[in-house]
């Protein structure tokens, strides 16, 4: 079983032997910069412990040798031996610092996407409004992210891109990347955050499509289903609720399971009883630390979603609470992974396209009138490259192309 694991965990397949896959503009750079310095660092390492091993041994204190106690001075040998490392140490600075400044400098004509890492999940925000919790970019194309954190220091890389950057509290960051290999790659969170750090590990969070794939997955993603308790569970799995909240019920991942919950009457820290009703929720997500619910003081803190969600994005979320409860269907559907167009269908949770029109104003964030609407159906296998929680290991895979 270990065996099986053991190549996953080296970083990625279809690598080359040292590196993932080279998926950036700044990854061939990167790559032959390090082996140039590891080849120097094994050139002097070399040279310095078979230099250390040869005098060792012709120098050894044996019978008759008598060694000499003054030392020997040679100023050309202590030039050279100071000089030419310095040179190699400042040619490796100063390379360094063209390829930092490189990294740290978007070209002008980028697409923006908001980033927020909260504890412990990430959110993109895209120009056309849709809200997803991986990344997605077309090939060739520069792209800029502007990174914000909820709680506590974190980090976006992207081994496959070659590139890092902190995502700080109360600041905003920057990343660059113009990708150039189709494909999906691992996200990695590379800050320490608290103790379910790994959750921020997406396996193929970061899917770089040809430009047709992308355009149609971002005019697919900024559609939230029509009904309500899809949409609900579609905020759910994207505004970071799914990494502190399980729906299974009973079970505890850092906050309190959502499903089995509804109507029932439940104790606050404060030992007061509260009915997890319609204004409950609203309350626990707009301001979750009114009402602690007992047994969750200490745990990490959620964050506030006040002034992030519209009131009918609200309701959504406490549509499918509501519809959890006692639904093994839906719960079971949800629970590992997606709920897919299809499960939806079936589980009488979905209100199609035609309907919905009639139904005031949609409830789609910023949605572009002009993004094509009656493309969906099709549209749909663009978005099968952002499977549920990377669930297919298979050695065979490479990096795949829509
Ligand atoms: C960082 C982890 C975290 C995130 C992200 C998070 N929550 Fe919470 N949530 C908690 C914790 C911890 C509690 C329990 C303490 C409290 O009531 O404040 C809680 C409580 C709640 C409650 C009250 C539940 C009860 O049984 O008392 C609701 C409802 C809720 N969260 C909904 C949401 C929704 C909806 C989202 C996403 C929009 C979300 N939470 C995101 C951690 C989180
Ligand atoms: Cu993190």
């Amino acid at each position: 079983m270990l065996a099986s694991n053991f190549p996953a965990l080296l970083a990625d397949k279809n690598t080359t032997f040292f590196f993932p896959p080279r998926a950036s503009t700044f990854a061939e750079e990167t790559d032959a910069f390090f082996l140039y310095i590891l080849w120097i660092s094994l050139f002097f390492f070399a040279l310095i412990v078979i230099a250390m091993v040869y005098f060792a041994i012709k120098f050894r204190a044996r019978p008759g040798y008598q060694g000499d106690s003054r030392p020997l001075h040679n100023n050309a040998l202590e030039i050279t031996w100071t000089v030419i490392p310095t040179l190699i140490v400042i040619w490796i600075f100063a390379r360094g610092v063209y390829g930092y400044i490189d990294m740290v400098t978007p070209p002008t004509d980028t697409i923006d996407i908001n980033v927020t890492a909260r504890k412990w999940d990430w959110s993109f925000q895209y120009p056309n409004g849709a809200i997803a919790d991986t990344l997605h970019v077309p090939v060739d194309k520069n792209i800029r992210l502007l990174m914000r954190s909820e709680d506590v220091l974190h980090s976006f890389y992207v081994p496959a891109f070659r590139a890092k950057q902190d995502v700080v509290p109360g600041r905003v960051t920057t990343y660059w990347v113009r990708p150039i290999l189709r494909g999906e790659y691992d996200l990695f969170c590379a800050e320490y955050c608290g103790d379910q750090h790994s959750e921020m590990i997406k396996r193929k969070g970061v899917v770089v499509h040809d430009q047709a794939g992308y355009e149609a997955w971002l005019a697919k993603a900024a559609q939230p289903p029509r009904n309500p308790v899809a949409h609900g569970y579609w905020l759910y799995s994207r505004l970071g609720c799914k990494s502190c909240h399980a729906v299974e019920p009973g079970k505890r991942v850092v906050g309190p399971s959502l499903a089995g919950t509804f109507g029932e009457t439940l104790k606050t820290a404060d030992g007061e009883s509260v009915v997890f009703d319609e204004n409950y929720v609203r309350e626990s997500v707009l301001e979750p630390q009114r009402k602690a619910r007992e047994g969750y003081q200490n745990a990490s803190q959620m964050p506030s979603f006040q002034g992030k969600l519209k009131n009918e994005e609200l309701d959504a979320i406490i549509a499918f609470l509501k519809a959890l409860k006692d639904n093994p269907a839906l719960i079971d559907a949800v629970k590992d992974g997606d709920l897919t167009e299809d499960e939806a269908k079936a589980l009488g949770y979905w209100t199609e396209e035609s309907d919905a029109g009639e139904s005031d104003g949609g409830a789609a964030p910023a949605e572009d009138g002009a993004a094509a609407p009656d493309e969906p159906s099709d549209a749909a296998s663009a978005t099968e490259s952002t499977p549920p929680d990377g669930s297919e290991n298979g050695p065979t895979e490479t990096a795949t192309a829509n």
